[in-house]
């Protein structure tokens, strides 16, 4: 079929659609909803046999839906309804929500229903769930959709609000007032509640040193306590408030009042550094030594000869100074006695590379990107360089840009089967890209498909990446059983007859590449691109950051997605 993917973004669940529709055979191509004329436009372009629409926030044309069938893709049960569908299912305290595939008609969201999946929802924030069991379910839920409309008998439901099973109903737009945090009344968990139904966006807007800011990356802390309301202490980038039971930390912040360039999402005690400066930095350990929770965002732990080193960065993005810990947190691995050394990203992203809003909010953007790429790059040379034991990157979420070829600097890349891998630069303003990606990617998938993947700019299904070798092997479970797995598979590659021969051979390997062409010469060709890309004449990648980190909406679909608008689309 000829499928239209019309939608707000190019997001985390309308990439995983897009890999899921292209690998079942079908001619997939993008329309950002920009207007409605434009949407017109597409649709008479492409004449598309079904139009797929994971994420509108504007009602679809009356003449286009009446002419085309479209599929919306709303992420609730059967009969929610409105705009703010997650936000109050958390709010709410759901114990089990769900995605609804319904047919767009007049009455937005209230359409005829095609398909729809329940999943037990589990207690993390919005976006989490979004990327996590939304996108699972939201995948499951087309595929159904897709057979009925083949099977050509199927007749999709009417809402029937009178029907006992239908538990949904239309809910409006969450307005601040519906989560306001009193910081004297709220527990610790109902403040936990409320910023994570809003984390992502748009953020729970509260004050912060006595400045109005928008709250996200909310931590739960088992330890310190304090008069409720006061702020307490910091960690790294968060910052630690008392609530009347105990404690929370706050990650990530965007301050509200004051000018443009600073209303970005950045670290708590970097979006207020005087004022965090004056809390007391509490240092904790990486190797958790009880139960007790707090904010740490990188975790090791060891088990059976195989470390395991997590790093839960906030939206996968790695600043210099979190590089820097996960360095030294890498080194104190391989000062352990285990065999095999897990690299096991976060929940919901491995990396998606250098930190593009701590970037922005620099002095000097252009300094603060040589020394990020410096700092990624210094990871990625001591994984590659680890000689003595084996390396295993395992992505339980997305990766994106930087954050793939880091992975690919592991002896061995498994991921979960709904993963979504972008291994490429090109969009962020043509960035050049380092972290030694022209050493990793052609000695994993030959030099042909590097070039390939690098300038086709698309998103790749695990399934595919493995396929083309750009990947090891795939895990099909969903996030919350992926570790189980990979710990059988590390304990497996630490027990093996041959581990010795293995770690060998890797040694031998890498002697061998190094006398072809040494990798400090890799980085050099790379690092005098990205010089040109931070320093140089053409400013694209400053611009492209800006867009990015300030959220400026699209004025067209990129023509590496929008098929329709290319010359040369005449193919099926
Ligand atoms: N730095 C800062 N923030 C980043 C980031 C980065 N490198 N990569 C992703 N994010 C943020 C996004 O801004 C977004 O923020 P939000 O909290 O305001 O929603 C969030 O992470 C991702 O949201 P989601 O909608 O799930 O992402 P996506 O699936 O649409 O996009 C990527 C995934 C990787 C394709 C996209 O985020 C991207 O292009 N990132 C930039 C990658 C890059 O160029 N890195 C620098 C080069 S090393
Ligand atoms: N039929 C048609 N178009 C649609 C849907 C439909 N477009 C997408 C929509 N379903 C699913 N998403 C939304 C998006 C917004 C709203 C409801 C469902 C909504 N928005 C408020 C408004 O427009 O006034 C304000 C929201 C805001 O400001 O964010 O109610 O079934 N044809």
């Amino acid at each position: 079929m000829r499928l239209l993917l019309l939608t707000h973004a190019f997001n985390s669940l309308t990439q995983r659609l897009w890999v899921e529709l292209t690998r079942a055979g079908h001619a997939v191509s993008v329309e950002f909803d920009v207007n409605d004329s434009v949407t017109r436009e597409a649709v008479a372009m492409f004449q598309p046999d079904l139009i797929v629409a994971p994420f509108l926030k504007r009602a679809i044309p009356e003449d286009v839906w009446r002419r085309h069938r479209c599929f919306i893709f709303h992420p609730g049960i059967v009969g929610d309804r409105g705009p703010s569908a997650l936000d109050w299912a958390i709010l709410n305290s759901e114990r089990r929500w769900g995605v609804t595939c319904l047919q767009a008609e007049a009455e937005m969201d209230a359409g005829p229903i095609w398909a729809w999946k329940e999943f037990e929802l589990r207690d993390a924030s919005k976006s989490s769930v979004y990327r996590n069991e939304v996108t699972d379910a939201a995948v499951r839920t087309l595929h159904e959709a897709l057979g009925r409309l083949r099977a050509g008998s199927f007749r999709p439901q009417a809402l029937d609000y009178s029907d006992s099973g239908v538990r949904g109903r239309w809910r409006p737009l969450v307005r601040q007032a519906d989560r306001t945090i009193d910081w004297r009344a709220d527990d610790s968990e109902q403040v936990l509640h409320k910023v994570r139904s809003a984390d992502g966006n748009p953020g729970v807007l509260s004050e912060l040193f006595g400045e109005a800011a928008y709250l996200y990356d909310a931590w739960p802390e088992d330890t310190l306590t304090g008069v409720a309301g006061e702020l307490i202490a910091r960690r790294h980038g968060a910052v630690c408030r008392a609530t009347v039971d105990g404690a929370v930390w706050i990650g990530h912040v965007k301050r509200k009042s004051v000018a443009r360039e600073h209303r970005i999402k950045l670290p708590a005690a970097r979006a207020f550094p005087g004022q965090a400066a004056g809390l007391p930095e509490v240092p904790v350990a990486i190797e958790p030594q009880d139960t007790l929770r707090t904010f740490r965002e990188i975790t090791y732990r060891e088990r059976n000869r195989v470390a395991y080193l997590e790093f839960e960065f906030y939206n996968g993005a790695m600043s210099v100074a979190q590089c820097e810990r996960l360095l030294t947190a890498y080194r104190y691995a391989c000062s352990r006695p285990v065999r095999v050394v897990v690299l096991l990203g976060g929940h919901d992203f491995w990396s998606n590379g250098m930190h593009l809003n701590v970037i922005e909010a620099a002095d000097s953007p252009a300094d603060e990107s040589w020394r990020n790429i410096n700092a990624i790059d210094d990871i990625a040379r001591e994984i590659i360089t680890t000689d003595d034991r084996l390396t295993l990157a395992a992505l339980r979420g997305n990766a994106g840009a930087g954050g793939v070829f880091l992975a690919l600097a592991a002896d061995r890349v498994v991921a979960r089967g709904g993963v979504v891998l972008n291994p490429h630069y090109k969009n962020m303003g043509n960035l050049y890209g380092s972290e030694y990606w022209t050493y990793l990617l052609p000695r994993r998938v030959g030099a042909a498909r590097a070039e390939e993947l690098t300038e086709n700019r698309l998103p790749i299904g695990a399934v595919e990446a493995a396929g083309m070798g750009l990947l090891d092997r795939v895990i099909e479970t969903d996030t919350e059983s992926f570790v189980g797995e990979v710990e059988h598979l590390a304990e497996d590659i630490a027990n093996h007859d041959d581990y010795d021969t293995l770690v060998a051979d890797k040694h031998r390997l890498r002697l061998e590449n190094e006398a072809r062409k040494p990798l400090k010469d890799y980085r050099t060709a790379e690092l005098e691109r990205m010089q040109l890309n931070f320093y140089g004449f053409d400013p694209s990648y400053h611009v492209a950051r800006y867009n990015f980190v300030y959220r400026v909406p699209h004025s067209r679909t990129p023509l590496h997605l929008a098929v329709h608008r290319r010359k040369d689309a005449n193919s099926s």
